[in-house]
């Protein structure tokens, strides 16, 4: 399917309505794009970059930025694998977290995938349901549905499920056990594979990209000051490994200094208590915004 298009205007395909949708739109507005929200509207125009978005159903997302009626989409991964899209797996963005999981009724002796060799096992994702039995020779009945897989067990129409889980709530409220997971999945920005040939619309892209980076780098880093003593600095080091050539000034009060530093991970009530023991005072830890390197 090839769509003509008015103008270079860059199109990013993003879920309408469900559970990326906020986050991508917040992802978007992160990187600088500016946009009304898209009330059911199809398209979105951006006010201050030659950028469309397009609100479409997730499943719909890599065929059409494989055939290029968009130029980026952001999808799960679950969706990418099973349609098998020829597309460009740009940038791991962060949420959208989940694994597709086998489970069985708790009554079920299974215990492992192996064990359902000549089952019933109902999901949506068939394809890559079919491709993990069989990389396990492992051979069993797929019963395809649209959704509601949990609910195949207790109807009879299956013996098992293969289907996404986060919280492992739908799992337990259905009386059903996880006896193996196939792959983890999180959402991604995905690109048409000959989006590089389009000088201008790649040209946007890389700039977008750099924003990007930065954004997801930012949440990652922490900023960390406190003050010490001197003399406690290596122990510090060590308790905040990933704390790059921090910034040490002295203090008024003799032997003691201010420690400021951007911290590459996550830093934990633990650390906090283990810096304080090692004599750090007035720690605050604080949320970076964004980075360009
Ligand atoms: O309408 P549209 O087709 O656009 O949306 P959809 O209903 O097909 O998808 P949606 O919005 O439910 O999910 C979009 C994407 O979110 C998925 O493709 C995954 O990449 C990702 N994602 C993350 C999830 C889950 N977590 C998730 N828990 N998708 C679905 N689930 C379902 C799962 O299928 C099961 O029914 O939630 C239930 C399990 O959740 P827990 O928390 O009880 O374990
Ligand atoms: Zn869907």
């Amino acid at each position: 399917m090839m769509v003509k298009r008015n103008g270079d205007s860059l199109r990013i395909a993003v879920q309408s309505n469900g559970r990326l949708t906020s986050y991508s739109l917040d992802l978007l507005r992160g990187i600088g794009l500016e946009f009304e929200d898209h009330e059911r509207r199809l398209f979105a125009r951006c006010r201050n970059f030659d950028v469309e978005l397009l609100f479409l159903r997730d499943d719909d997302i890599p065929e059409y930025v494989a055939d290029g009626v968009a130029d980026l989409g952001i999808v799960g991964l679950n969706v990418i694998r099973e349609q098998e899209a020829d597309l460009e797996e740009m940038v791991q963005l962060g949420f959208g977290f989940c694994t597709l999981t086998l489970a069985v009724p708790n009554a079920s002796p299974a215990m492992r995938p192996e064990d359902l060799a000549g089952s019933r096992i109902a999901t949506t994702h068939p394809r890559s349901l079919a491709r993990f039995l069989a990389s396990r020779d492992i051979g069993a009945d797929i019963v395809e549905l649209h959704g509601g897989a949990e609910i195949a067990p207790a109807l009879d129409v299956a013996d098992a499920i293969c289907d996404l889980v986060s919280t492992g709530t739908t799992l337990r409220m259905h009386d059903l056990r996880r006896i193996g997971d196939i792959w983890d999945s999180q959402a991604w920005m995905v690109s048409n594979v000959d989006l590089k040939a389009d000088a201008n619309r790649s040209a946007l892209v890389s700039r977008l990209r750099v924003r990007l980076d930065g954004l997801l780098t930012a949440r990652r880093l922490k900023y960390v000051t406190l003050n010490a003593p001197a003399e406690a600095l290596p122990r510090i080091r060590e308790i905040l490994p990933g704390m790059r050539s921090p910034t040490v000034v002295p203090l008024a009060d003799s032997g003691m200094v201010a420690v400021h530093a951007a911290a590459q991970e996550e830093v934990f009530w633990e650390a906090m208590e283990r810096l304080k023991e090692a004599g750090a005072t007035e720690i605050l830890v604080l949320p970076v915004e964004k980075v360009m390197r």
